[in-house]
This record gives structure tokens, C-alpha cells and sequence, in this order.
């Protein structure tokens, strides 16, 4: 009797030992999915003479090493050198390109990643933190086995721009938060972070030039607070954080609409009226067919509340181009990506012609320096430059007047993409213009058949933005965003025939257990067994 009791007690250890064996690296919880994985024998345990091993060259070569490290070091507590010479963690980069493929080779000896970029080599790098115990999310030293699967992994994007936006001009967010958020990126191999600088409620980069844009239209924002801006420094201090993680900051100055902070800031921005008796009670209410400029322009009011599309810039009066040329000559300094963002959506109350004229000599201003023009879908309305972007948002007709023009679209359909929108009509935040947007309905859809006729070659990418109108703190951000970031980034990533909310929504939630140890304060879906 005794005996059988210590057999069952044995039968039963060994079988609970044998729930933890860890599974196979074709069913590890990797986000975005890669779009091969092959299993293999054996597995790698990290113990403390584990090291990463640096082969090849690059600037950031040795960055990426560290960065692994720096992941690994807190909750196994080992010591996990970085050098040239040995480690069972092998980073090799075998070119110098800009390739964002990679492979990634588990085996009971070591593991290896190999791609012929930096990106890749840092994608890998992801991959491989992924598969480890969730434990490893730890700050603190952890006791765990830290074993990873064996098998090979060959992973590259579906789209070349995957990307988010943080509207930093409703409610503005710190430079810590910022940084926060592209590390969140990162996680999910996203490649662009697009910063919505301006709104009518504030003007968050300095312009030299213009100093008055941030001491004036930077000091409120929604609902009346202290608000803020970036001096240069800092945003170059983000540009170079994000660009350590393989993320490229794309500055957005929206106009010829939401640009009340402006007009607030400078009365000669604003279109002025020869008044005869002196009333100024139809300033900037003034038609857009007179002549430039007029006498009395008063600077508008600041604004703090949520109403768009009733501002614009003048497009007839020749300063307006004179204040752009400066505002983008000096984001265009202090930025080193392609893309400089000139919003034009919601300009309500400019004249269609202006809006036309204004957006053609904008772009012209913005190639002078270098850099191609994104747009909301509504520059579609004027003649696009080659190469430049029409960012899908609202209306199908503006995504196929780009591609009639050959120029490529961003996909961020308000229905899916949209940080912002409520999940459901309880959210404690957000708004529901769009639609409510669940996990799932994030989750499916497809860049490439959402819109009639816009196919896989008219699209640049994905970037799904967050909308701040009702985001006033971090909390607000992580409720909102996660874990509808991570489904958007594998839409972008990851092959549509290698999708399934079946399989996502297990792997989600193993990303919740590492979103809890680190106090992220995601939205637990009821879609999801987490
Ligand atoms: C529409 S989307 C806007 C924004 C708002 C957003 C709120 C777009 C190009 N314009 O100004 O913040 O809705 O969801």
C-alpha cells in the first residue's frame, strides 16, 4: 500500500516535470510570428558561463551584443560577457546592408544569429529574448531553467515599414515616455516611430527661428494643462535612442489645418482683415480671396479643447511659406530619416484651391531639404511628388488617387489601426468615431485587401497611431495600446497565409505574463485566456 502511494506520488512529479519541458520552437509564443520555423533536436540552456560571441563589423555591432546582455544580465544574475573572442551566443553580421532578414540556429551547443544587417542581427536578437522562460522580463535575479528550444528560425518582413505614431501635441509626452515606447517598439520589430509634433492645442519642438511656437503654443494642451515641448537637443536625444534600436523618428508638422498653437503664437501667421470701423469680430473668419497681407492680424486663442478642423495657416500670404521653409529646414537638420510628415488631413476650413496650392509648395519646400513628403490621405487631392506618401486613414478614394499618381500608401485605416478607439463601450478612455476596435478586429485584417484595389505593391506599410486626446499619463498609454500594438506589428510583419487569431491569441498571452512582471498596465482582453 505504502509502496504504490510513493509510486503515484513519483508518477506524479514526473509528469508535472514533464508540463514544464519546454515546447517546441515552432509553438514558442514569438510575436510578430516569423515566417519559418523549423524544429529541431535538443535545447540551450544559458548558465552562468554563457557569453556572447561578436563576428564580423558594424558600428553597432558590439550596441546589439550589449543590448542582449543588458536584457539577460537582471533575472539570471550571470554575468554574460560580450566579446569577439567565445560565448555559446553567437551574433554574426555578414554584411554591411541594410537587411532586416536573419536566422536564428538553436542547438544543445549554442545559438546563432546571422544576418547580413544590423536590423536583422537586432530582429534576431528579439526573436531569441522571446523564447526564453517569461521569467526573464525580471529586473531582479530569478531562479529558472533557462532552456530555449532547438531548431531553426528564418524570419524577414512583409513590409518595410512598420510603425507607430504618439500625438504628442493633445496631451504632450515626456521625453522618458517617449523612450519608454520605443523600447516597447523594438519588442515587436517596429521600424518607425512618427511623432505628431503639433495640433492645435500645442507646438512641441523648438524652432530657433520661431521661439515664440513653444513658449506661446507649447505652454497648454487638452483640458488646459501645463503641456510642454522638445528643445532640439532633446529630440535628437530621441532620434538617437530610437535609431539604437533600429526605430526611425518620422517628425510630423500637420498643416495647413490643427495649427491653432502656430497661429497662437504669431499674429502675422494669421490672415488679417482691413477692417473700417475697426471691429476685429470676423478675424480669421475672413474668405481666403483677398488680398495678402492685410492689416490687423491678431494671433488666435490659444485652445484646449478636443474640435477639429476649423483652423488653417493662410496659403495666400507669402509668410506662411517663409515660416514653413523655416520649420522644415530646422526639423530637417536635426533628422537623419527619409520622411518628414506634413499632416493636411481635417483642413476643414481652407478653400480646396488653397489647400491644393498649399500642399504642392509645401512638398516643394520639403525636397528642397531632402526629405519626402508623408501626408494624410487628403494630400492624394494635390499633385504628389514622386516617391512621396499618402498615409490611408478615412477615405478610399484619396488612397486611389495616390496610387493612380504612382506614389505609395501607409496604412493606418482608423477601423483597425487606430490606437485610440475604444475596444469596447466600456473603456475607461478613449474615443469611438472610428469604430470599436477589440483585439481581434485589430488582429483581422489584411494592409493588402482592406482597401479595393490598393494591393501589396501600392503599400509602403502599416503604422498604427495613438491619438492623445483623451491620454493624459503612461498608464493611459499601455491601456490603449497593449496588446493592440503587438497584433498590428505582426499584421505588418508577418505573411498573411501565416496568420491565424487562433494562434495569436495563445501567444499573446505570454506576452501579458512578461507585460505584469514589468508593470505594464495592458488592456486584458476578454478575447484572450491570459
Ligand atoms: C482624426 S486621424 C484626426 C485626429 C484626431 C483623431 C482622433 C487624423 C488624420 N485626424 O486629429 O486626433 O481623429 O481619433
Amino acid at each position: 500500500m505504502k509502496k504504490s502511494l510513493w509510486a503515484l506520488l513519483l508518477a506524479g512529479t514526473l509528469a508535472l516535470g514533464a508540463c514544464k519541458k519546454t515546447a517546441p520552437l515552432s509553438e514558442s509564443a514569438i510575436i510578430p510570428l516569423p515566417q519559418e520555423i523549423t524544429d529541431g533536436g535538443g535545447t540551450f540552456t544559458l548558465t552562468a558561463e554563457s557569453g556572447i560571441k561578436l563576428v564580423g563589423s558594424g558600428d553597432q555591432l558590439t550596441k546589439i551584443g550589449e543590448y542582449l546582455a543588458g536584457k539577460l544580465r537582471p533575472a539570471t544574475g550571470y554575468e554574460i560577457p560580450v566579446s569577439f573572442d567565445g560565448g555559446q551566443i553567437v551574433l554574426e553580421l555578414t554584411g554591411n546592408d541594410k537587411a532586416e532578414a536573419y536566422e536564428l540556429e538553436v542547438s544543445d551547443s549554442g545559438v546563432k544569429i546571422t544576418s547580413s544587417g544590423e536590423a536583422g542581427l537586432f530582429y534576431g536578437v528579439q526573436t531569441l529574448l522571446q523564447l526564453f522562460p517569461q521569467e526573464i522580463a525580471n529586473s531582479t535575479t530569478q531562479t529558472a531553467n533557462w532552456e530555449i528550444p532547438g531548431g531553426t528560425i528564418k524570419d524577414a518582413p512583409t513590409f518595410e515599414y512598420r510603425g507607430s505614431m504618439l500625438d504628442v501635441a493633445r496631451h504632450f509626452i515626456s521625453v522618458d515616455d517617449v523612450k519608454y515606447y520605443i523600447d516597447q517598439m523594438a519588442i515587436y520589430k517596429l521600424n518607425y516611430l512618427h511623432l505628431h509634433l503639433t495640433d492645435d492645442q500645442g507646438w512641441r519642438i523648438e524652432i530657433k527661428s520661431w521661439p515664440k511656437l513653444t513658449e506661446i503654443g507649447g505652454s497648454t494642451e487638452v483640458g488646459g494643462g501645463e503641456g510642454g515641448f522638445y528643445t532640439q537637443e532633446q529630440y535628437k536625444d530621441i532620434v538617437a535612442y530610437a535609431a539604437d534600436r533600429f526605430i526611425t523618428i518620422v517628425p510630423e508638422i500637420d498643416m495647413p489645418g490643427h495649427t491653432n498653437s502656430a497661429l497662437a503664437s504669431y499674429a502675422e501667421l494669421n490672415p488679417g482683415v482691413n477692417l473700417p470701423d475697426g471691429n476685429l469680430d470676423s478675424v480669421n473668419k475672413a474668405p481666403l480671396d483677398y488680398e495678402m497681407p492685410l492689416k490687423n492680424p491678431q494671433a488666435s486663442e490659444l485652445y484646449t479643447g478636443i474640435e477639429v478642423g476649423w483652423s488653417t495657416f493662410a496659403p495666400k500670404l507669402e509668410l506662411t511659406y517663409a515660416f514653413v521653409d523655416s520649420v522644415v529646414r530646422e526639423i530637417s537638420e536635426i533628422t537623419p530619416g527619409p520622411y518628414f510628415h506634413i499632416g493636411g488631413d481635417e483642413s476643414h476650413v481652407t478653400e480646396k484651391d488653397d489647400y491644393v496650392y498649399f500642399v504642392e509648395r509645401v512638398q516643394d519646400i520639403v525636397s528642397k531639404y531632402n526629405k519626402t513628403s508623408i501626408g494624410w490621405d487628403e494630400i492624394a487631392t494635390a499633385k504628389l511628388l514622386p516617391g512621396n506618401v499618402a498615409q490611408f486613414w478615412a477615405l478610399e478614394e484619396n488612397a486611389k488617387l495616390a496610387k493612380e499618381q504612382g506614389n505609395k500608401v501607409l496604412m493606418s485605416p482608423s477601423k483597425k489601426a487606430y490606437l485610440d478607439m475604444q475596444y469596447d463601450s466600456t473603456s475607461r478612455i478613449g474615443l469611438h468615431w472610428a469604430a470599436y476596435v477589440e483585439l481581434d478586429s485589430a488582429y483581422l485584417w489584411d494592409p493588402a485587401e482592406y482597401t479595393e484595389g490598393i494591393t501589396a505593391e501600392n503599400i509602403l506599410g502599416v503604422e498604427a497611431p495613438l491619438w492623445t486626446e483623451t491620454v493624459t499619463n503612461k498608464a493611459d498609454i499601455d491601456y490603449l495600446v497593449f496588446p493592440r500594438l503587438s497584433a498590428i506589428a505582426e499584421v505588418a510583419w508577418t505573411k498573411k497565409e501565416r496568420r491565424s487569431w487562433e494562434s495569436f491569441s495563445k501567444r499573446i498571452s505570454s506576452h501579458g505574463k512578461r507585460w505584469d512582471i514589468q508593470g505594464v498596465g495592458f488592456y486584458k482582453s476578454p478575447k484572450v485566456n491570459w
